[in-house]
């Protein structure tokens, strides 16, 4: 199965395959720059994900997976205050759907994942990088502030400190230091990160789906918690999971070897 939101003109195209839905940013002649209608598809797809969805596998077309804000369209519209703190809440809302909404997200990155191309990898759950990627938060250069939710999701994987210096400097990282700094998870071969990332989304997708939904949506609830809160939630997530059935079989499965689990 395979769709776009409305004709060729759309700037996100989706397709169906064994649990795995894969979204490809189309907008390669302009580096995938996210104009307000990608982001609007985004925060669509990411809140009705498509029947059978397990996983997205979140991808790009053309040698650059997001060149961030679409800045043409910025200076085309000229945004005021006002719509400018708008168009962050939709950036907030769409890629906190995609964090936070019950389905695990597989970016493949490759090129240049810039400003809100970081923005929206780093609401992906699992990062796979090619060698060609490099990563900048930019926005200092262009006289904005990141408003796709950097100084929140990116913040907390590279912390602040190194966030901070990042924008201040616009310092350019390559896929290795994107690897060291816990950026991204795996740098495949160039060409070889979409290959990779569905290799490990096909794998994701055949985890019990109520145990994957419990990773995505309560670990970062959980991550906001004190110490005693978040072991109460722990044990209630953990309970919740066990109470979907699914559990027993599994475990059945497995202590009568009718499954080879591979770490
Ligand atoms: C764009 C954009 C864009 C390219 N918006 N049109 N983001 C940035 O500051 C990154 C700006 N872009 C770049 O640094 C480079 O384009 C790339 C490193 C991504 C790619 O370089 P290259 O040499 O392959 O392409 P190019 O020649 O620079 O660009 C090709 C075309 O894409 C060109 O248009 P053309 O009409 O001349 O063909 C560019 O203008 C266009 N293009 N990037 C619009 N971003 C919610 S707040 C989020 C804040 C941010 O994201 S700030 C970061 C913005």
């Amino acid at each position: 199965m395979s769709s776009s939101a409305n004709d060729q003109t759309d700037p996100l195209r989706w397709h169906h395959d064994d649990a795995v839905t894969t979204v490809v940013l189309d907008r390669p002649r302009r580096r995938n720059a996210l104009d307000s209608a990608t982001v609007r598809a985004l925060l669509h797809l990411a809140l009705a994900p498509p029947e059978a969805t397990a996983v997205f596998l979140l991808s790009a077309e053309g040698p650059h997976f997001c060149a961030g804000l679409d800045l043409a369209e910025h200076v085309a519209l000229r945004r005021g205050p006002d719509d400018f703190f708008r168009l962050c809440r939709l950036w907030h809302s769409a890629f906190d759907a995609l964090q936070q909404g019950g389905v695990p997200v597989v970016a493949a990155l490759q090129g240049a994942v810039l400003g809100g191309g970081l923005e929206l990898a780093a609401s992906a759950h699992v990062r796979i990088a090619d060698e060609t990627a490099f990563f900048a938060l930019p926005e200092g250069e262009r006289g904005i502030f990141t408003g796709g939710g950097a100084t929140v999701r990116v913040a907390r994987i590279v912390g602040t400190d190194r966030m901070t210096e990042m924008m201040l400097t616009g310092r350019v990282i390559d896929a290795q230091q994107a690897l060291r700094i816990g950026l991204v998870h795996e740098v495949a071969k160039e060409g070889t990160a979409l290959v990779r990332a569905r290799e490990l989304a096909r794998k994701i997708s055949r985890n019990a789906h109520a145990t994957n939904r419990a990773i995505v949506t309560a670990l970062p609830r959980i991550a906001g918690m004190s110490h005693s809160d978040g072991l109460y939630t722990e044990a209630l997530v953990a309970a919740h999971v066990q109470a979907t059935g699914e559990v027993h079989e599994r475990l059945e499965q497995f202590l009568q070897r009718k499954t080879v689990q591979r770490p």
